[in-house]
């Protein structure tokens, strides 16, 4: 059965203190957000509401937030097919993210992008996309901008353990490097490509890869928002100051089939696996039992912010479908033809 190591957040020193007790409740907010929206997402698939498909990311949730929460509005993230819980933890609303979904008019991209290719600009979220290993050359060419402009912004590249595969990345932690541009690669391990683990397909060790460039590495427990957080504002900080790239290595896990559709997982791993994962390794879970054992906040308010956010999708999603699909005349408008 695969696990990986669980958090040793306290033995690294970090001076939790420096986040306070609304802070840790609003990063608990954020992903019970996007634990919702993706339950809300399966649910539309599943009742035939949404077209396509989509890639659930339910399990990973405090690294999407940990990593976001360190940024600033203006700094920019490129985004995966498994791009919902960046995008929320970005600071996009649920309401607008469900359009999208569906294919409305008041979707981010007027609904012709969907699931794997919302973007916010407004936010710095430069947008998902399909093609693994296709965000490192978005978010490089971003941080080459912002180096070009001379701001003191911050380019962040989520991507799954598969994109370690891609040349792509490659070259652009290559350019990244020798011309110090201000930009992190996030991977997410969630130890299976698609439905291959990770084993059978990449040779060597993962954080060999970057330092093979000379790009400082840091491996964390990808469902300790604590230990991703922290980690993730040391980087921040010293990227900003021009010390050049980095690169976070995050383990975790996807409690869900790689889209909607992949149900019976039994082929390539076991219930037992997944039910470990849910149980012991839960990144809401391991929050608020810390912040309850800490005294930071009682059982109840967790309650409280669980009932808030569900009632914000709820209406989310009624939002969306009772939303306008764009007119006709839009067809061929914002689209390569
Ligand atoms: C260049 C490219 N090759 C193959 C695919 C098909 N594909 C979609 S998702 C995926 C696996 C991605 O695994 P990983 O990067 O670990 O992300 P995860 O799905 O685990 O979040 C593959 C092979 C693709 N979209 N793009």
């Amino acid at each position: 059965m695969a696990k990986t190591k669980k958090s040793n957040a306290k033995q690294k020193g970090y001076d939790y203190s420096s986040v306070d007790q609304e802070q840790w409740l609003h990063m608990y907010q954020q992903m019970s957000t996007i634990r919702a929206f993706e339950e809300n997402a399966n649910e539309l698939y599943t009742g035939a509401k949404m077209p396509g498909l989509t890639h659930l990311y339910i399990g990973e949730e405090a690294i999407a937030v940990g990593v976001c929460e360190a940024l600033r509005q203006d700094d920019y993230i490129t985004s995966t097919h498994r791009g919902h819980g960046h995008c929320l933890a970005k600071g996009a609303s649920v309401d607008r993210m469900f359009a999208e979904l569906l294919g409305k008019e008041a979707g981010y991209c007027r609904g012709k992008g969907g699931s794997m290719h919302i973007a916010d600009q407004e936010r710095g979220n430069l947008g998902a996309n399909a093609i693994v290993g296709g965000s490192a050359g978005i978010a490089t060419g971003a941080a080459m901008s912002i180096k070009m402009r001379g701001t003191d912004q911050v380019a962040v590249c989520f991507f799954g353990e598969g994109a370690l595969g891609q040349g792509l990345l490659y070259e652009t932690m290559n350019m990244a490097k020798l011309w110090n541009y201000p930009v992190i690669y996030v991977c997410e391990n969630n130890l299976y490509n698609e439905y291959t683990h990770h084993s059978e397909t990449t040779a060597g060790g993962m954080l060999a890869r970057a330092q093979a460039f000379g790009i400082p590495t840091v491996e964390v427990d990808g469902q300790d928002i604590r230990e991703v957080h922290f980690t993730m504002k040391g980087l921040v900080e010293r990227v900003r100051a021009g010390e050049g790239p980095a690169f976070l290595l995050c383990h975790t896990y996807r409690y869900r089939g790689h889209h909607v559709g992949d149900v019976n997982r039994d082929y390539y791993r076991s219930k037992e696996e997944e039910n470990y994962w849910k149980t012991d390794r839960d990144p809401l879970k391991i929050l608020s039992e810390w912040m309850i054992d800490q005294k930071l906040a009682e059982a109840q308010i967790f309650e409280q912010i669980e009932k808030d956010v569900l009632n914000e999708v709820e209406t989310a999603v009624k939002f969306a479908l009772d939303a306008p699909y764009p007119d006709l005349t839009e067809v061929d408008k914002h689209v390569y033809v």
